[in-house]
C-alpha cells in the first residue's frame, strides 16, 4: 500500500448483498437494491463498505466459492451496475473494499476444472493434489481432501468440497491474483478484505496433524512458512501502486503474528481480524463448543491487542459479520428486555477502543438471532456440516440443539429489515432465507422515526467519534478495573484530554465510584443510553461516553 493513513478514520460498514435489499423481486440482494439504500448509508455516516462476495460462482457458499473472479453474478446484475454502484458510493465520500478470496476458488473455476483432467494438465499445479491423503480435517467439520476418480488423487480443501485450495507456492498462480487485484483496484476500488489469508501459504511436509478436535492439522496451515513472503510480493508489485487499505480475516492467530501481519514497515495489511473476543464464549476458538461467557475473559483479550499493538501495527474493531451470531443478547447482553440498551451499550464500549470500527448490516438497528422452528430450517453448509458431525458423536439432542442454534452463520444472514411491509421490505417476493419473524417492530423505517432508537444512537455516535477522531486515534488506552466482572471502563487519554467509556454490562445496577477521581477536569457527556445519570450509580447495561479536560 502506498503510505496511505485513511483507513485509521474509516468507519466500514458490511454488506452482505444477498440479504441487504433486492431490487427486482427475484428474493436476492442485488447491486440495484444496494444504490438504492447509499444514501440511507450515508446518514449512518459511515464512509467505507466491505461487500461480501459478489463474482460469478455456484453459490455453493454464497459466493466464496468464486468461478470467475472478473465477472459479477447474474443474481447480484452485472459489470456496469457494479461500475454504477462505485461511482455513485464515492460521489457519497463512500470508499468500497471488496471481498478478495484468494485461499480458494471453485470447483467450477475453469482452472480446477482443466487441473482435474490429467496429472500432466498445465493447470495441475494451480491446487494442491497427493496421491495419499494425510488426516487433516477442514474448517466446516469434514476430511480436507477429496478424491477424483478421473486423474486418481486427491485435492485439498480446507473449507466445502466445492472450495478446492489453491497451491500459492506455483508463481503462476501468485500473478493471476495480483492480476485479478490490479482489475479492480483499476476499477477504482479502494483495497480488498482478504478471506482466511492467513492459510494461503501451507507447510509442503503436509504432515499428519495430531490435535484430537475439530482442525486437525491446523499448525500445519495456519500462518505457513510463506505467508509473510507472499503478502510482502503482492504489496511490493501491486498495492504500493494506489491509494489503497486491506484487511485480512486471520484465523488462530497471535499477537506477535499480528504485528508481523500489519506494521507499517513490512507491508503486509493494514489491519486483521482477530476472533480472540468473538471466542471468549467458546472453547479452543471453535464457536460450537458453547462456554459461559465471562466479561473479565473479554476484557483481558481486547486489552491483549489495545496494549500490544500500542506502537506497532493496527487493530479492527467489530462484533458481527456474516459467519457471526448477532452481538445483542450476545456478551452477557439481552435481546428483549433490554435490547436497545444492550445495544447501545455494545456500540459505546467496542467503537472508542483504538482500532478502526466494522459494523455489520442490520447490527445498527439492533436485528437478533434467528429462530427457526426446525433445524432442517437452516439453510448454510457449514450448519449442516457440522449438524451430520454433530450427530455421529456422543452428544445430547439438547447439546446440539443449542450449538447449532447459536452457531448457525444463517443467524447474521437473514434479509435487512427495511420496514413492516411483506417480507420486511427486502423484496417483493419470498426471500432465500426466511425474514425474521421480528421485522413488525425492528425495523430501518420505525427506527428512522424513533429518536431514542438504536440506530439514531449510532448516527450520534459515529458523529461524536468524528469530531473526536485525533482523540480515538491517538489516544493512550487504559482499562480501568481489569479485573471487574461487570464494569467495563477505559480512558483513551492524550495530553490533558481524555475520552473515558463506562459500560455495566449487566441486568443489575452497578454502583461506580470513579467519576470522583476526575475532580480537576471539566466532564462533558457525551453519549448515555438511559435519559439520566446517577454518578454513583448505573443502571442495567447502562454505558457511558464521557470527555474530559483538565481545568
Ligand atoms: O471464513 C473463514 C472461517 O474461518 C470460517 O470458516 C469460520 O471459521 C466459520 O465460518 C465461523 O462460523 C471465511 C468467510 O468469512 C466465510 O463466509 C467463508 O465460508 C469461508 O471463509 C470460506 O471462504
Ligand atoms: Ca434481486
Amino acid at each position: 500500500m502506498k503510505n496511505t493513513n485513511w483507513f485509521k478514520d474509516a468507519i466500514i460498514y458490511q454488506i452482505y448483498p444477498r440479504s441487504f435489499k433486492d431490487s427486482n423481486g427475484d428474493g436476492i440482494g442485488d447491486i440495484k437494491g444496494i444504490i438504492s439504500k447509499l444514501d440511507y448509508l450515508k446518514d449512518l455516516g459511515i464512509n467505507c463498505v466491505w461487500l461480501s462476495p459478489v463474482y460469478e460462482s455456484p453459490m455453493d457458499d454464497n459466493g466464496y466459492d468464486i468461478s470467475d473472479y472478473k465477472a459479477i453474478h447474474k443474481d447480484f446484475g452485472t459489470m456496469e451496475d457494479f461500475k454504477l454502484m462505485l461511482h455513485e458510493m464515492h460521489k457519497r465520500g463512500i470508499r468500497l473494499i471488496m471481498d478478495l478470496v484468494a485461499n480458494h476458488t471453485s470447483d467450477e473455476h475453469p482452472w480446477f476444472k482443466e487441473s482435474r483432467k490429467s496429472k500432466d494438465n498445465p493447470y495441475r499445479d494451480y491446487y494442491i493434489w497427493k496421491d495419499k491423503p494425510n488426516n487433516w480435517t477442514g474448517f466446516f467439520g469434514e476430511k480436507a481432501w477429496e478424491y477424483v476418480e478421473e486423474c486418481d488423487s486427491y485435492y485439498l480443501h480446507l473449507f466445502g468440497k466445492k472450495q478446492p485450495d489453491v497451491n500459492w507456492e506455483n508463481p503462476k498462480v501468485r500473478e493471476t491474483y495480483k492480476d485479478i487485484i490490479k482489475f479492480y483496484l483499476d476499477l477504482g476500488v479502494d483495497g480488498f478484505r482478504c478471506d482466511v489469508i492467513n492459510v494461503i501459504s501451507k507447510d509442503q511436509r503436509y504432515k499428519n496433524g495430531s490435535n484430537p478436535l475439530i482442525l486437525v492439522g491446523k499448525k500445519y496451515f495456519i500462518n505457513g512458512p510463506k505467508l509473510h513472503d507472499y503478502l510482502q510480493e503482492i504489496n511490493k508489485d501491486v498495492l504500493s501502486n494506489y491509494d489503497c487499505m486491506t484487511v485480512g480475516e486471520t484465523v488462530f492467530t497471535t499477537l506477535d503474528d499480528m504485528k508481523l501481519l500489519t506494521a507499517e514497515d513490512r507491508n503486509e495489511l493494514s489491519m486483521v481480524f482477530n476472533f480472540d473476543h468473538t471466542s471468549v464464549d467458546n472453547f479452543l476458538g471453535v464457536k460450537w463448543l458453547m462456554r459461559k461467557f465471562s466479561l473479565k475473559r473479554f476484557k483481558k483479550s481486547l486489552d491483549k491487542y489495545q496494549y500490544g499493538l500500542k506502537d506497532v501495527g493496527w487493530n479492527s474493531l467489530f462484533y458481527e459479520n456474516h459467519d457471526q451470531r448477532r452481538s445483542v443478547g450476545r456478551f452477557n447482553t439481552d435481546d428483549s428486555k433490554y435490547r436497545v440498551e444492550s445495544a447501545k451499550l455494545l456500540a459505546t464500549t467496542m467503537y472508542f477502543l483504538k482500532g478502526t470500527p466494522f459494523i455489520y448490516q442490520g447490527q445498527e438497528i439492533g436485528m437478533t438471532n434467528l429462530n427457526v422452528d426446525s433445524l432442517e430450517d437452516f439453510v448454510d453448509l457449514e450448519t449442516h456440516n457440522v449438524l451430520k458431525l454433530m450427530k455421529s458423536l456422543p452428544l445430547s439432542k439438547k447439546y446440539i440443539d443449542k450449538s447449532i442454534r447459536n452457531g448457525s452463520r444463517d443467524n447474521a444472514r437473514t434479509p435487512m429489515q427495511w420496514d413492516n411491509t411483506t417480507n420486511a421490505g427486502f423484496s417483493s417476493s419470498t426471500p432465500w432465507l426466511m425474514v425474521n419473524n421480528n421485522y413488525k417492530s425492528i425495523n430501518v423505517e420505525k427506527s428512522i422515526k424513533d429518536d431514542n432508537s438504536i440506530l439514531n444512537y449510532y448516527k450520534k455516535l459515529i458523529k461524536i467519534y468524528k469530531k473526536y477522531s485525533l482523540l480515538v486515534r491517538e489516544g493512550e488506552y487504559k482499562d480501568l478495573y481489569p479485573n471487574s466482572s461487570k464494569l467495563f471502563a477505559y480512558e483513551r487519554r492524550k495530553d490533558n484530554e481524555l475520552l473515558l467509556v463506562v459500560s455495566n454490562f449487566s441486568n443489575k445496577p452497578k454502583k461506580i465510584r470513579l467519576l470522583k477521581k476526575y475532580k480537576g477536569y471539566r466532564p462533558e457527556l457525551l453519549l448515555n443510553n438511559y435519559k439520566h445519570l446517577d454518578e454513583k450509580e448505573l443502571k442495567p447495561y447502562q454505558s457511558i461516553l464521557i470527555h474530559l479536560k483538565k481545568k
